[in-house]
Order: C-alpha cells, then structure tokens, then sequence
C-alpha cells in the first residue's frame, strides 16, 4: 500500500512511522509511506506556507498553493491516489469499519493542516473525503494522520506478523479485548485467574469471551448493536440483562 503524508513536521511523522510494527513493514517494503514538507512546495525565499485571514479575526491561515504544488508533485511522481483526506474536526470519525475502507485502497494522501486551519479551496479542490480522530481540539493534523496511518497499515496484509492477532482484535470482533496476563503467577498479592493456568483450552476460551463481553456490556454498551456474538455470548448477554 502507497501513502503520502503533506505536513510542516515531517520528522514527527518520520519518528511516529520509524518504530514497531509500521517501521518494520515499511523496511520489508510492504507499506511504501511517502512524507512530504510542505515548505519545499513554496515558491518564497522565506518557504511561507500561512497568511492572515480574510474578513479578519486571529490568528493565520494555511495558504493554497503549496499544497495544490505538492499535490501535483505527488501525482506525477507517485500515481492518482484513490483518497486525498484532510484531517480535521469537522470530519466524519475515523473508526475502524473506516480503516477497514481505507485499508482496500492502494494509494491515499493524507493533509495534515497547522493554524487556524486550511484555506477551504484546498478542501473542496483537493480533499475527497475529511475525517476526525475525535472531539477534541488538537495543534495540528499530524498525530491524527499517525493514527489514521497505523489504524490502516496493520489491517495490510502481511504487516501484523501473525494474522490471528488481527482476528483477535478488539474491534475485529465487535467487542472490547478480554485481560491479558503474562508470568509471575502471583505478583504483588494478585493472582492471575485459575482457569487460565489450568491448561483447559475451551474454558479459557469461554472465559475470555464471556470476559470480553462482560466487559463491553458494563463499559461500552453502544458497541454491543455492532458486535457479532454466537449463540453462547447471545445467551449470555439474555442473562446479564435480567
Ligand atoms: N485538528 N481530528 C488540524 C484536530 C483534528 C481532530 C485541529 C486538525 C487543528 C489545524 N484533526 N487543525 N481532532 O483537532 O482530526
């Protein structure tokens, strides 16, 4: 998969790309992620990339051009991409069912904006979709492009090492993770659960999925419309309500 990242802070999205799973697939070559500054797209001696608001009020605002220059940069040199996304909170929310989506194309651009925002010519000349991490108010559309870029690349084929991993992931299943817990035994005066030293691999599987769903009833209830649940975890869930 082929994504290009435009942003003033390309080191933070190096450094955010360089490590773990992400950085691993980019070296094996599975995920060909290009960064771009968006400074190298002006055409100033100063390389400006932001201007003051027409009708007034504070603060600056991104200027078109150099990103209109390095979207045409990245489509000479790296292909058409299927989705130009600008990164803001008046987007849609990016949930996994859109990491799903987005993990279906072959070539995305992503638009981190810095400021005030971004002047709108860009959004409705340049940007096919807009998508938001959350309802909060960050400086700037790099760390949601990190989120955005790590949420799609583990659904790549091959860049989570073990695929079953992907399958047992919280949203894969509709439902929260079950506890996980690794040795010693007794720490600190806390037992790990029995059955998960027992050895009984269908009561461990039963536990955690009785687990994870007890879990999702008592602190996501709203994820439970979107879960798929077998006949058990349907009984189940009967039960927890009376
Ligand atoms: N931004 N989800 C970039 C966000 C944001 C979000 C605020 C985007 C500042 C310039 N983006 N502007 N939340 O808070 O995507």
């Amino acid at each position: 998969m082929k994504l290009d990242i435009i942003t003033i802070f390309p080191r933070m999205i190096d450094a955010g790309l360089a490590e773990g799973v992400v950085g691993r697939a980019r070296t094996a070559g599975l995920l060909d992620i290009g960064v771009h500054n968006l400074r190298d797209f002006t055409t100033d001696k100063h390389h400006v990339v932001d201007d003051v608001p027409f009708g007034g009020g504070p603060g600056m605002v991104m200027k078109p051009e150099p990103f209109f220059a390095a979207m045409t940069w990245i489509r000479e040199h790296r292909g058409a991409p299927e989705a130009v996304i600008l990164l803001t909170p008046a987007g849609g929310r990016f949930t996994q069912d859109g990491a799903r989506r987005l993990a279906a194309f072959r070539h995305v651009v992503l638009l981190c904006g810095r400021y005030e925002g971004i002047d709108e010519r860009v959004r409705e000349a340049l940007a096919t979709e807009e998508l938001s991490i959350g309802d909060y108010v960050l400086s700037g559309g790099e760390v949601p492009a990190l989120a955005v870029v790590d949420a799609v690349a583990r659904l790549v084929p091959g860049v989570v090492g073990d695929d079953q991993s992907v399958e047992a992931d919280s949203f894969t299943r509709g439902l929260l993770d079950y506890p996980h817990y690794t040795r010693p035994a007794e720490f600190e005066g806390r037992q790990v659960p029995d059955v998960l030293l027992s050895g009984h691999h269908a009561e461990i599987r039963r536990w955690r999925r009785e687990t994870a769903l007890r879990r999702t009833v008592e602190r996501r209830p709203d994820l439970l419309a979107g879960a798929t649940l077998d006949a058990d975890e349907r009984e189940w869930l009967k039960r927890s309500k009376s």
